[in-house]
């Protein structure tokens, strides 16, 4: 890893990351889509025979795999598992949008109104790692928004099983069915509906690129929250910052994946160094050793800004998934960020916190997405209907607004279902 002097035109060629092309694949994404929409469950199990080297009769989690994962599973990991969703839920429970009402004007009464998504459905990735915290964080929030049915995806392993400490986070978290199936063709079964999965109205959750892909094409059908791809973190540090925790910080991230990302953006050269030397120490010495630096290797990046200001500016224009701040006064350096999917503030707020179980969500943008989206919230699950009522006072007033821009526009329908209510005495 090199310690690059910030210029503009180097810097805007690393915030491209390394999101694999998904248009590349859409044509066999498309193709899974087709066939789950017209071979139903045959065609799911063929793909997860094919993908997942599992024969299934069932897609279905069994009421009995569910109770036997909680025999199975340390009683220390599901103890963690209920304080995290503790903390998940007080989080999530503060999310719950307000209802409105207010007087536009003398007779007119609006407002908005909350409901929740009838059904959604979390997928949850399989493959490299086992995300039982991702269960948490995409089925508390739909639970707390109130939405009548949660249902999970997720593949299955070889011996056709879903991994005990998935199906205990999702039934924890109060999932109501649990689906062994993975990939483009979990989410078009969840999208178009098979014999066994009753379609949803909106897909939640991280996953590969042919997932990602799976969502982008069944968007309108259902609804999405956004494309979400490999992990990220930048580190916003000033001289006060304490390399080792930087280190950790960056191998944290690194861990998930080769493609991941991770940034150091400091203006002291002494951090940057420090930091850099323990980075490439740790790395060697870490549990997920090649994962970590394959992806150090081709998105870690040290970069040193002249000052602050110019360290924040980068900071915006890269928008992280995650960023860590530790500088003497983090505060005053928050009030400047404009774009972040989740912040994490001072010496002591290490990403892994919101990842297990401080209660925000982990489910964030990513590629530059924390520019225009939030990560998953309670309201990610909630729809807000308007709803306004008129007296007969309040139309004749609002008639002079609505009829010369109603006529301009030709509706004439509109004009007169005003101009109706206007000369009536006696409604
Ligand atoms: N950091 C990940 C979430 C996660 N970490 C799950 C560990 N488990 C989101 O980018
Ligand atoms: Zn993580």
């Amino acid at each position: 890893m090199e310690i690059l002097k910030y210029d503009k035109e180097t810097v805007n060629d690393l915030i491209k990351r390394s999101q694999a092309d998904i248009n590349e694949i859409l044509n066999i994404v498309s193709d899974i889509l087709k066939d789950v929409k017209e071979n139903k469950d045959e065609a799911v199990k063929r793909y997860t025979a094919k993908f997942d080297n599992a024969e299934l009769d069932n897609l279905q989690v069994p009421k009995d795999e569910i109770k036997e994962a909680y025999d199975n599973l340390d009683k220390n990991l599901i103890e963690a598992l209920k304080r995290a969703s503790e903390n998940i839920e007080k989080f999530h429970k503060a999310q719950i949008p307000k209802e409105w009402f207010m007087e536009v004007n003398k007779g007119i009464t609006a407002g908005q109104i909350i409901r929740p998504i009838n059904s959604v459905g979390c997928y949850v990735p399989g493959g490299r790692a086992a995300y039982p915290s991702s269960i948490l964080m995409e089925v508390i929030p739909a639970k707390i928004a109130g939405v009548e049915r949660i249902i999970c995806c997720t593949p299955p392993g070889e011996n056709g099983k879903i991994l005990d400490a998935i199906l205990v986070a999702a039934d924890l978290s109060g999932a109501d069915e649990i689906y062994k199936c993975g990939g483009a063709q979990a989410i078009a079964a969840m999208a178009y509906g098979t014999e066994s999965i009753e379609k949803v109205e909106k897909i939640v959750g991280p996953g590969n690129v042919f997932v990602t892909g799976a969502k982008k094409l069944v968007y309108g059908d259902v609804d999405i929250e956004f494309p979400a791809g490999p992990s990220e973190v930048l580190v916003l540090a000033d001289k006060t910052a304490i390399p080792e925790y930087l280190a950790h910080d960056f191998l944290s991230q690194a861990e998930h994946d080769p493609n991941a990302s991770c940034f150091l953006v400091t203006d002291d050269e002494k951090i940057a160094r420090d930091a850099k030397d323990l980075i490439e120490k740790f790395a060697k010495e870490a549990d997920r050793c090649e994962i970590i630096e394959e992806s150090l290797e081709k998105h870690g990046h040290i970069i040193l800004c002249e000052n602050m200001e110019e360290a924040i500016d980068f900071t915006n224009t890269y928008a992280p998934e995650h960023l860590i701040i530790s500088t003497e006064n983090d505060k005053a350096v928050l009030d400047k960020i404009k774009n972040a999917g989740s912040i994490f503030l001072g010496k002591y707020s290490p990403v892994a916190a919101g990842d297990y179980g401080s209660g925000t969500n982990h489910v964030l943008p990513t590629s530059g997405g924390a520019k225009m989206y939030s990560g998953l919230s309670t309201e990610s699950f909630i729809k807000k209907p308007t709803v306004q009522t008129i007296t007969k006072e309040g139309i004749e007033e609002l008639a002079k607004t609505i009829l010369p821009i109603a006529e301009y526009e030709g509706f004439y329908a509109h004009a007169n279902s005003v101009k109706i209510r206007l000369n009536k005495k006696n409604h």
